[in-house]
C-alpha cells in the first residue's frame, strides 16, 4: 500500500479528516509537518506496510522496524550477546560465536541482505556480514533468530558482503583489507605483489538455507569494498568496486587517492564453476569455524573445517575482468534490468555509468587497455553507457525504483540526488540530515522495486533530536518517492549505527511468522516436557537440573543438596504453547541477568556457586498477575557436606 491509499484509508477511518482533506489533490510544494505526519501515521492496531531490518553497525545486531511509522519492533542479535535474551550467554547458543580465533562475542555488521528468488526478496532468510572477523550469519525470518554462523577465510575485513544472486545461488564475501594468503609473518613494507584480496562464494541450500564455503577467487591485493550480483542478462556476474589499485599500505588517505581510475572487478561465476568442476582450483588448508543451531533442539554446534578451494584467475580465462572507474568506487550497483553497473566514485565529480551489454562486447573484441597481474582491464570508452554531469560530492550508493530511476546517496553535500538512465540527467535532490552512507528502498536492490519510499541511512544526526550528551542517536529518514519530487516524510533514532538496510513488504514475511515451538518437537537432549519428569541428577561435582516454568511457577522450586565446587547445568523448558509468552529464568550470582526461553524450547544456565547460603531463582519476564510469586530457592552447602540432593514443588 503507497502513501497515497494510506491517506485513503485514514480517511475513510475518519482519522484527523480535516487536517487530511487539504492534501487530497494534486502534491503540492507545500505540504505541511502535519500531512507528512499523516503519511507516516499507523493507527494504533493498525500494522506497518513494511520491514525493515536495519544493520546495527558497531552493536553487531538487526534491528526490525516498521515502516512508513519507524517504530521499532524487535532487535535480533547476531554476531554480540544480548541484553535482552540471554543470547551468547545460554550453553546452546555460545557456539555460535566460534572462530578460529576463539569465540568472538562482538562483531560489527554491515548489509543485511534478504535471500531471493528471480531476482525478487523472498522473505525466507536475512543475511548480514561480520566485518572484523570475517563471517556470514544466517536469520530465520520465521522465527527472527540467528541460526547459522560462517567463517570466511583468507580475508581481512568482510566488507563487500554478504550481496546475494538473483537465486540465492551464491552470497559473496570480500577482502576490504588485502593481508599475506595464506597469512605468516612478513615485511608489511613488501605488500606490493604479495598481499592479496579473496572474493569468496559462498553457497545457500535452497531448501533449509544451509551456507557452505563453495570456491574462492585469489585477487591481487587491492581493497575490494563493495558488491553487486548482476540481474536478469547479468545475473552469471557479480561486481566488486575495489579501490587502492596503487597497493599502498600507509596513509591511503593519499596513497590510494592518486590514480585516476580504480577497477570494478567484474567475476563471472558460471565460469567459476566450470573451472572448478573441470578441476582447474585448488584446495588450500586453512582452518574456520562453521556454526549451525540445530533445528529440532535447538542449540548450536560447530564443525570446523580444514581445507577451502581456491580458483586463481590464471587457472581460468574468462573469470575476471577489471572495469576502469573514476575515482575510489565505494558502492556498486546493478539497475533492475540488469544493463546497468553503477558505481559510487566517491571522489569523482560525475558518476560513470557501465553498460553490461558493452562489457560483454569488449570482452568479445578483446578490447583491453592492459592487464594487472595477468588479470584484462576492459577499455573504458568501449564499456561506459554515460556519465552523470554535476552529479553531487561524494556519491556513494545508488537504490533504483523500477521506472528507470536512480536514487544515489552523496556523503559529502549530505543529500540524495534522483537521475534517469535514460539520459544520465539529474531531476531531483533532497537535503539529508546529515553525512548518509547507504540509502534503502524496498526491494530497491532486486529486480522489483517498491515506489513508495526511499530511506536515508545517516552517520550524524546534530540538532535533529533531543541531546543525549556527547553521543546522538544516528538517524534515518523516510522519503516518500511516489511522485514527481522527493517529500521528506520523517525522522527516526536508530539503533547503533544503520549501516545498511532491507526492506520487504510486510505481506511476505508476517504470514509466516512463528508463534511458538511445538513442545512435542522439542529434541533438547535436557528437555522436560512435563511436571512429572522434573528432577536434579547429580554426576561427580557436575548436577543437571531439569526444570519447568509454566504460569506461574518453577517445577522443582526448591532445591537442597547442591554444594560449593559443584557446576550446575540449569536446563529450563517453558512448557507454555501460547505466543508471546516466554519466561526467564535467573538465579543470583550468574554471569548474566537473564535468559528469555521461548514457548516450547530448552535453554541451558551454567552457574557456580561460589559460597554456602540460600539463593533466589526467579522468573524476569513479566508473564501473569503472579509473576512476582514466579519464584524458588536453592541452597548451597559447603564442600563435602552431607546434605543430601533434593528437589520438591508444592510441599
Ligand atoms: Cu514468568
Amino acid at each position: 500500500m503507497g502513501p497515497r491509499r494510506r491517506l485513503l484509508l485514514l480517511l475513510g477511518a475518519g482519522a484527523l479528516a480535516a487536517g487530511l482533506v487539504l492534501a487530497q489533490g494534486a502534491r503540492t510544494a507545500s505540504r505541511t509537518a502535519s500531512d507528512a505526519a499523516a503519511r507516516t501515521f499507523v493507527p494504533p492496531g493498525q500494522h506497518d506496510e513494511y520491514y525493515g531490518f536495519f544493520s546495527g553497525g558497531f552493536n553487531g545486531q538487526v534491528s526490525v522496524v516498521g515502516l512508513p511509522s519507524g517504530r521499532t519492533l524487535r532487535v535480533i542479535p547476531v554476531f554480540s550477546q544480548h541484553g535482552e535474551n540471554g543470547y551468547g550467554y545460554s550453553e546452546e547458543t555460545k557456539a555460535l560465536f566460534n572462530t578460529s580465533h576463539g569465540p568472538v562475542y562482538w562483531d560489527d555488521a554491515h548489509h543485511p541482505q534478504l535471500s531471493r528468488t528471480d531476482g525478487v526478496a523472498d522473505g525466507r532468510w536475512l543475511f548480514i556480514n561480520g566485518n572484523n572477523t570475517p563471517r556470514i550469519a544466517r536469520i530465520d525470518l520465521s522465527t527472527f533468530e540467528t541460526v547459522e554462523i560462517i567463517e570466511i577465510p583468507n580475508v581481512g575485513g568482510n566488507h563487500p558482503s554478504p550481496f546475494a544472486t538473483s537465486n540465492t545461488e551464491y552470497l559473496v564475501a570480500g577482502s576490504r583489507f588485502s593481508q599475506p594468503v595464506p597469512q605468516r609473518d612478513m615485511p608489511i613494507a613488501d605488500y606490493r605483489g604479495n598481499f592479496k584480496g579473496m572474493l569468496t562464494f559462498v553457497s545457500v541450500d535452497p531448501e533449509d538455507g544451509e551456507m557452505e564455503v563453495a570456491f574462492q577467487v585469489l585477487m591481487p591485493g587491492f581493497d575490494y569494498d563493495l558488491s553487486q550480483c548482476g540481474k536478469g542478462p547479468s545475473a552469471d556476474w557479480c561486481f566488486f568496486s575495489s579501490y587502492n589499485v596503487e597497493e599502498a599500505h600507509t596513509l591511503l588517505e593519499v596513497n590510494a587517492s592518486q590514480a585516476d581510475k580504480d577497477f570494478v572487478t567484474a567475476v563471472n561465476w558460471r565460469r567459476a564453476e566450470q573451472c572448478v568442476a573441470e578441476g582447474a582450483a585448488s584446495r588450500m588448508p586453512v582452518r574456520y569455524a562453521h556454526n549451525e543451531v540445530d533445528e529440532e533442539t535447538g542449540i548450536a554446534e560447530t564443525e570446523w573445517e580444514d581445507e577451502v578451494t581456491v580458483l586463481d584467475p590464471a587457472d581460468c580465462e574468462g573469470l575476471v575482468y577489471f572495469l576502469p572507474t573514476p575515482k575510489s568506487p565505494h558502492g556498486v550497483d546493478v539497475d533492475p534490468t540488469g544493463e546497468y553497473i553503477v558505481p559510487g566514485g566517491k571522489l569523482s565529480a560525475t558518476i560513470a555509468v557501465h553498460s553490461f551489454s558493452r562489457m560483454l562486447e569488449a570482452i568479445q573484441n578483446r578490447d583491453f587497455d592492459g592487464d594487472a597481474y595477468g588479470i584484462p582491464i576492459l577499455n573504458f570508452d568501449a564499456i561506459v553507457a554515460g556519465q552523470v554531469e554535476r552529479a553531487c560530492l561524494g556519491p556513494l550508493h545508488n537504490e533504483f525504483d523500477g521506472k528507470g530511476n536512480v536514487y544515489t546517496s552523496c556523503f559529502i553535500t549530505s543529500e540524495i540526488i534522483k537521475w534517469r538512465l535514460s539520459d544520465f540527467q539529474v531531476v531531483d535532490r533532497m537535503p539529508v540530515y546529515y553525512s548518509i552512507g547507504h540509502l534503502m528502498i524496498p526491494g530497491g536492490d532486486t529486480v522489483d522495486p517498491s515506489d513508495d519510499y526511499v530511506i536515508a541511512l545517516n552517520k550524524i544526526t546534530k540538532d535533529r533530536f533531543l541531546p543525549t550528551g556527547p553521543e546522538l542517536a544516528q538517524s534515518a529518514q523516510l522519503i516518500d518517492i511516489s511522485g514527481n519530487t522527493m517529500e521528506m516524510l520523517l525522522d527516526f533514532p536508530t539503533i547503533g549505527e544503520p549501516h545498511y538496510a532491507q526492506g520487504i513488504a510486510a505481506e511476505k514475511v508476517a504470514p509466516h511468522s512463528r508463534t511458538i515451538y511445538s513442545l512435542a518437537e522439542n529434541e533438547h537432549p535436557y528437555a522436560t516436557k512435563s511436571e512429572a519428569d522434573v528432577r536434579v541428577e547429580r554426576d561427580g561435582d557436575v548436577v543437571h537440573v531439569y526444570m519447568t516454568s509454566i504460569r506461574s511457577h518453577f517445577a522443582p522450586d526448591v532445591i537442597e543438596g547442591i554444594e560449593v565446587g559443584d557446576t550446575v547445568y540449569w536446563h529450563v523448558t517453558n512448557l507454555e504453547q501460547d505466543w508471546d509468552v516466554p519466561h526467564g529464568f535467573a538465579v543470583q550470582g550468574m554471569e548474566s541477568a537473564n535468559v528469555l526461553i521461548m514457548p516450547g524450547r530448552t535453554l541451558t544456565v551454567r552457574w557456580e556457586p561460589d559460597a554456602p547460603g540460600v539463593y533466589p531463582f526467579y522468573c524476569t519476564d513479566f508473564c501473569s498477575a503472579l509473576h512476582q510469586e514466579m519464584q524458588g530457592y536453592v541452597r548451597v552447602s559447603p564442600a563435602g557436606s552431607d546434605v543430601a540432593l533434593s528437589w520438591s514443588v508444592g510441599r
